[in-house]
């Protein structure tokens, strides 16, 4: 029971929800739709709110990270419109880098003190998983400390091709060359009247939430996404949302889901309009809502601008994501925020934003350091 929710101070079409969320009950799929279709978003963001206290008080993450994308060429460049970051082998934007330049990139400015690498990128054609084993040994080797969170349900599932093995074997492979757990790119919209409009062709909903399944039973935890603000209806994404929340109900094994928001410039879908702020925050809020059983939910500053995912810690987000350092997949499709931020800038947001910060590693446990 969530004393401090008084459903009678909101607004009159939330107050059955207010009442639920109140009491604990889980939100049904009509009530997803209602959150993300309400105009009162800014009541909806109390609700939320008030659910990301019970979960993490004052407390806002953050962790140190690098993002490498060790190549952008990629099978599926004609699959996905929405994709601005890939490309066909020999094109002028394409790139593909040697083991030594992905240590050279995760070593530089202070990569001592990272306790992530980011690692994902294109399916390239050629590329053997054997490389990608021991890029992934080569950074265990100089970066003992580090977690090594890297592919894509959409990456695996063509190891898992390439190399005629089961998904758990791949993923058996990759965790003894020193993979820690998966990131949650690649779900886009799950509902097929979406995914085959924006990436027909690529790894399914299935099969995405079966990797996810695997890499969880096998113990390793993962994030999942939801990319919206593009061709999607909400009843679309109430179904993902709800796919994502059985998943979870099963495995348990989710650390965080992530809202993406769609960057329209450079790629192929045609549409011209960015999310607006208030959209955005809807996305945090319905999520915090619907998905009780994730525990952390990330405003990506990278994808919302800082300001934005200040704010969207009081509309149910725990966690900034990272210093982040080099990103390319938003800054291909026009996003304008910076490259990186310093521990210090991630740090003062959190504060002005009235919570406390606190460097957290991949799984969540918070990092102490010498001062
Ligand atoms: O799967 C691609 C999205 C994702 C565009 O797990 C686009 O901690 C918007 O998954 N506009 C990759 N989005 C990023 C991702 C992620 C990011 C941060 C943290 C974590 C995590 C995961 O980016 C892709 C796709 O959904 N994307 N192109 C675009 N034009
Ligand atoms: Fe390739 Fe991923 Fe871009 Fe799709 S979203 S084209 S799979 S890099």
């Amino acid at each position: 029971m969530r004393q401090t929710i008084d459903p009678e101070r909101f607004p009159e079409p939330l107050r059955p929800l207010a009442a639920k969320v109140r009491d604990g009950v889980r939100l049904d799929a009509e009530d997803a739709l209602l959150c993300l279709t309400t105009p009162h978003v800014l009541p909806l963001g109390r609700l939320a709110a008030a659910v990301r206290h019970e979960l993490h008080g004052k407390v806002a993450f953050y962790n140190i990270n690098r993002h490498i994308n060790p190549t952008n060429i990629c099978v599926y460049t004609y699959n996905c419109k929405f994709c601005s970051f890939a490309a066909l082998p020999g094109e002028a934007h394409a790139w593909q880098m040697s083991h030594e330049e992905v240590y050279r990139r995760a070593a530089a400015h202070g990569g001592d003190e990272v306790t992530e690498f980011h690692i994902v990128g294109g399916v390239h054609p050629d590329l053997e998983m054997a490389w990608y084993e021991e890029m992934l040994r080569g950074l265990r080797e100089r970066f003992p400390r580090a977690h090594l969170k890297a592919f894509t349900a959409v990456e695996i599932e063509w190891f898992a091709r390439q190399e005629k093995l089961p998904v758990s074997a791949v993923l058996e492979r990759l965790v003894a060359a020193g993979l820690g757990s998966l990131p949650g790119g690649g779900a886009e919209i799950f509902h097929p009247e979406v995914r085959d409009v924006i990436c027909k062709g690529k790894t399914g909903a299935e099969e995405w939430l079966e990797i996810h399944r695997v890499a969880h039973q096998l113990g390793l935890k993962s994030n999942c996404t939801m990319l919206y603000g593009h061709v999607e209806r909400p009843e679309h994404k109430v179904d993902h949302l709800l796919r994502l929340r059985a998943l979870q109900d099963d495995t348990g094994g989710f650390n965080a889901f992530i809202p993406l928001a769609y960057h329209p410039e450079n790629n192929y879908l045609g549409l011209r309009y960015q999310t607006t702020g208030l959209d955005d925050l809807r996305h945090v809020a319905a999520s915090r809502l619907v998905l009780d059983n994730i525990p952390h939910l990330k405003a990506y500053w990278v994808m919302v601008t800082p300001k934005l995912a200040q704010i969207a810690l009081s509309f149910g987000a725990d966690d900034l994501d990272g210093t982040v350092v080099e990103e390319t997949i938003y800054h291909m499709a026009g996003a304008e925020t910076a490259q990186q931020l310093t521990r210090a800038e991630l740090e003062r947001i959190v504060r002005a934003a009235g919570f406390e910060p606190v460097e957290r590693d991949t799984l969540y446990r918070p990092v102490h350091r010498a001062a």
